[in-house]
């Protein structure tokens, strides 16, 4: 039964606008049309009552009467309660996936049908049937859902990841599983560990449908992100010497943060990891990292197993699939850069709390903040936490693209408190 407690699609949950307001409204409608059934059925139902011997006089006339007015009520009650239904969806601000509309493709309601148990009620863990999860935000993007549910059972998948990847970026994650074999990619001259580190990685061995860059030359010369520039040569550039050799003040050294820790480092999740660097420079120190990564332009999953470290392919909008207090590290940096509300950003430093173990390092590494309030807001944001500042950078670069101002960088290692 362990594989159906990894129902992990409820991370997602997107609340809609249910405010105190709607809702006292919604439940004020509620009553309403409560009320007035129940008076239309006491006016009906009492009547008779007072004219029992007029009923058996024109009888025909009046029970053709009654049956009208019946119908008419049920006719009601039956469209109050499609409209209870509504609201009660409204309320909770949660669609779920209507299957039942044309154009859904079939494998896509196999693959939701609920499983009963065949033995019933499962004594450990409660459940009765086996609910496949996906996310409800696949609702809004039904017709791409349907269109990636489209394939031959059993045949070759079509050459869709990024279609895949289109849908996860809307927040339909997870997706649904499906019955066909992903597209072969032969993955020969792989390095044996440790040398598959810092070995190049072939080009013959990634997949570069669906992406602008078709060869390593292109990617390196794109700015991918803040933390990918030129991360995919591993041979020239700086990609080698990061967390090794310090550019700037709010660049921290791998030895320096480890040296801070207390009660051994020996697993890590890193944040938003580019090409998987951070993890090979702590795999050099025995400690194991996971590396969370979409591949947003670039082959960066594929890369990253390919030097024999472990890629997670999984938005920063879902809910971290790690148990609680198991990691002794979270390394992050500019892909914590959430934008939106504070709330967001709350949403996402609550949940790294949660994986983080008590004593365990928290890196943030060379944050960008856009402005001097967006900095304070993380800064007061993070204090909340109660976290032990073992080294807080703010640093400073002149910004060239608009003279005059400066970009902040926030570097920080915290210690996570030991909570009571
Ligand atoms: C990593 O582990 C190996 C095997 O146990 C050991 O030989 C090596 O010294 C360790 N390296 C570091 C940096 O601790
Ligand atoms: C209960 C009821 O509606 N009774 C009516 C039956 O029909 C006669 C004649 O049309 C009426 O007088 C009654 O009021």
């Amino acid at each position: 039964m362990g594989s159906v407690s990894l129902k992990i699609g409820d991370g997602t949950a997107r609340f809609k606008r249910a405010t105190v307001c709607s809702s006292a409204v919604n439940i004020l409608m509620i009553f309403s049309v409560i009320s007035t059934n129940l008076f239309a059925l006491y006016a009906f139902t009492s009547s008779p009552k007072h004219h029992q011997n007029h009923i058996f006089h024109n009888t025909h006339k009046n029970i053709s009467l009654i049956s009208e007015q019946v119908s008419l009520i049920l006719r009601e009650i039956d469209s109050s309660q499609k409209k209870l239904a509504k609201m009660e969806k409204e309320l909770l601000g949660y669609e779920t996936m209507d299957i039942s509309r044309p154009n859904i493709a079939n494998e896509l309601k196999i693959f939701l049908q609920h499983h009963q148990l065949p033995l019933g009620k499962d004594s450990r863990t409660g459940i009765t049937e086996m609910v496949a999860s996906v996310g409800h935000s696949c609702e809004k993007s039904a017709d791409l859902l349907s269109q990636y549910m489209t394939y031959k059972v059993s045949g070759p998948c079509p050459d869709d990841w990024s279609l895949g990847q289109k849908l996860i970026l809307r927040g339909c994650e997870p997706l649904p599983r499906r019955r066909c074999f992903a597209k072969p990619v032969p993955k020969v001259g792989l390095s044996p560990f440790p040398i598959s580190l810092w070995k190049p990685v072939s080009e013959k061995i990634l997949t570069w449908s669906g992406l602008g860059c078709k060869n390593f030359e292109c990617l390196n010369k794109k700015k991918l992100s803040r933390e990918c520039v030129g991360c995919f040569d591993l041979a020239n550039g700086y990609e080698n010497q990061k967390f090794v050799k310090a550019k700037s003040k709010s660049d921290f050294l791998i030895d320096d943060v480890l040296a801070l820790a207390s009660g051994g480092i020996r697993i890590g999740f890193d944040i938003g990891g580019g090409s998987g660097t951070f993890a090979a420079r702590m795999a050099e120190r025995n400690v194991t990292v996971i590396t969370n990564t979409l591949n947003i332009d670039a082959p960066f999953s594929e890369f990253i197993a390919a030097r024999g470290l472990f890629p997670l392919y999984l938005s920063l909008d879902h809910r971290f699939p790690f148990y609680d207090n198991v990691f002794d590290l979270v390394h992050a940096s500019s892909g914590l850069d959430v934008g939106g509300k504070p709330e967001k950003l709350e949403f996402l430093m609550f949940d790294i709390d949660r994986i983080l173990r008590a004593g365990g390092l928290f890196w943030l590494d060379s944050l960008y903040c856009t402005d001097e309030e967006k900095k304070r807001t993380l800064t007061r944001l993070i204090e909340r936490f109660g976290y032990k500042k073992l080294k807080w950078v703010v640093g400073e670069k002149a910004d060239t693209a608009n003279s005059g101002k400066s970009d902040v960088y926030l570097s920080a290692v915290l210690q996570k408190p030991a909570r009571v």
